[in-house]
């Protein structure tokens, strides 16, 4: 196979594009999808500061590579989840990788920090690990985005992420996830804008970026995803894009050209109303009962540090 732009020969197929690119041609082709797709959802602008999230995959480093290039003011922000081996293995990268480039890396170690880790605060709180988890991410890059000054959190989720997401939330009709499902939350008081470069890069692409750019990434999968449902969409997704390349992107991103702005027409315009949490500050939605407002992260911090025994001994060196 030879490469769609220069005829050289191909090291990457493209399925989707029915396109094979040779090294320097892919990195343009990656290159491109992620500008366009910062350009078409108005994502960031050169003058931004851009906080990366980072966990050591191949998407939030390849993500944070690629704004390097494209000429952003990135740095980036690291949760020590508190996940054994997994958690250790990937702060190393994500520190090796910013070491390496003299990237401004910030870290938050989260049992440290907030006296909990993800796998024990969830039991403790009697959580689904992934939903503990989510909703501490959240919580965590936010507030250093907004203590830091960032105007703009980036996050690695890629087309299969997010096709996977979607595709879970129809198969249930979740509008109202469906109707904030999109590449850019916009920001709100005391809510940094939130963008999704990576929208129009499938995973595999992402993986050959970053091999071919020489990024080492953590392979092995978080061992707390098993059971997880996404996992069983992003299968039964690449059993269609087998079957039919293309697949992916004609349910994803023809849901934001198409179906997203109908949806949103017809929605009802305001969500529910925020205000501050009674602990850390930061808005989460009122109580319908006149109860004082705290917000999930405080509710689970609270609930985790409880019933959590004496903190365990970290195996990693991976101080801030
Ligand atoms: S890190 Fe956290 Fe993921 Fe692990 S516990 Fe689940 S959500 S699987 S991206
Ligand atoms: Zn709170």
């Amino acid at each position: 196979m030879k490469c769609r732009r220069c005829r050289q020969p191909a090291v990457v197929e493209v399925r989707r594009h029915n396109a094979g690119f040779c090294a320097a041609c892919f990195d343009h082709h990656i290159k491109g999808q992620v500008e366009r797709a910062i350009h078409d959802f108005q994502m960031m602008a050169h003058d931004d500061r851009v906080l990366v999230a980072v966990s050591g995959g191949k998407d939030s480093l390849g993500l944070w590579d690629l704004l390097g290039k494209l000429g952003y003011d990135a740095d980036g922000v690291y949760l020590g989840l508190g996940i054994g081996e997994y958690s250790d293995e990937s702060g190393q990268m994500a520190h090796a990788f910013a070491d390496a480039r003299g990237l401004t890396l910030h870290h938050i170690d989260v049992r440290e920090q907030h006296g909990f880790d993800i796998p024990t605060g969830a039991a403790a709180a009697r959580r689904a690990p992934c939903a503990a988890c989510g909703l501490s991410k959240r919580y965590l890059v936010n507030k250093v985005a907004v203590e830091s000054g960032y105007s703009v959190v980036a996050t690695g989720h890629n087309l299969d992420d997010e096709a996977a997401v979607l595709f879970g939330n129809v198969l249930h009709w979740d509008v109202e996830y469906i109707l904030r499902q999109g590449p850019v939350l916009p920001a709100e008081p005391g809510f940094v804008k939130k963008v999704k470069p990576l929208v129009r890069v499938g995973e595999r692409e992402m993986a050959a970026y970053c091999v071919l750019r020489g990024i080492d990434y953590i392979v092995e999968e978080c061992p707390m995803v098993e059971g997880n449902t996404g996992l069983r969409y992003k299968d039964t997704l690449n059993a269609l894009e087998n079957a039919s390349p293309g697949t992916k992107a004609a349910f994803y991103l023809g849901f934001l050209d198409r179906a997203a702005p109908v949806l949103r027409a017809g929605a009802a315009s305001e969500g529910p109303g925020l205000v501050p949490c009674s602990e850390c500050g930061y808005p989460t939605v009122a109580p319908a009962d006149g109860a004082a407002p705290v917000c999930a992260f405080c509710r689970l911090q609270t609930r985790a540090t409880t019933a959590v025994p004496a903190p365990r001994r970290r195996t990693g060196g991976l101080g801030a």
